[in-house]
């Protein structure tokens, strides 16, 4: 072949790779927890485990946990490793947030302080595992913030919906974490989807809706 046939081969292979890479996009990751055994499916982590070779960097953003009508809210929160949590206190009393571990870890307990309304502190996770978040002030009160090592993640509903998105083509283990029930594992594959399932009406350039897929994983949880 000569030589500059070669080149103009290459080329359109470079293309439609390309193209096809292009087109490869993310998909959902979704479905609903069921919680043998327990008070309600709400709550539950449900995340994409650490993937072999691929580090996230943690995002610009702060997530907010905040301390409202004497609670934690939300009650669990899920981070990627390496997040700042802005750590607020909406009541007119003064609340305190410690840890005493993280994932059971005691060296890794702190305390941030006890501090009134209005005042913002700030922590960043650069652990892995459950932060079980408690109030000097108010026993009574308890929240987590769960730090996972990959941004697909999501919290179950009042339902247990839970809803990953944006989780590109590939094959993952899918985790649970609850305050209650014991952590499951379970394999999911995400496919690439090559503009199959395009939306009646839709003109899918520019809006790419058909390239967009959802995997559905029901899951249960028991104690
Ligand atoms: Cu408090």
């Amino acid at each position: 072949m000569a030589e500059h046939k070669k080149i103009a081969v290459l080329s359109a292979v470079l293309v439609l790779v390309v193209s096809l890479a292009r087109f490869a996009q993310a998909g959902d990751v979704r479905g609903k927890v069921k919680a043998q055994g327990m008070r309600s499916p709400e709550d539950i982590v449900v995340y994409i485990d650490s993937i072999p070779g691929k580090t996230f960097p943690p995002p610009v953003l702060h997530a907010v946990m905040d301390q409202v009508r004497m609670e934690f809210v939300p009650h669990v929160l899920v981070i990627l490793k390496g997040t700042s949590v802005n750590f607020l206190n909406d009541d007119p009393v003064q609340h305190n947030v410690y840890w005493p571990a993280i994932d059971n870890d005691r060296k890794l307990a702190h305390n941030m302080g006890t501090w009134p309304q209005g005042i913002v502190k700030s922590f960043t996770f650069d652990e892995l595992g459950v932060v079980p978040l408690l109030c000097k002030v108010h026993s009574e009160m308890s929240g987590y913030i769960v730090v996972v090592p990959t941004p697909y993640f999501a919290v179950t509903d009042k339902e247990g919906n839970y809803t990953i998105k944006n989780v590109p083509p590939g094959r993952y283990t899918l985790k649970t974490w609850s305050e209650e029930a014991k952590p499951t594992t379970q394999a999911v594959t995400v496919q690439a989807d090559m503009g199959t399932r395009a939306k009646p009406g839709c003109n899918c350039v520019p809006c790419g809706c058909a390239m967009r897929q959802t995997t559905n994983v029901d899951l249960t949880v028991k104690q």
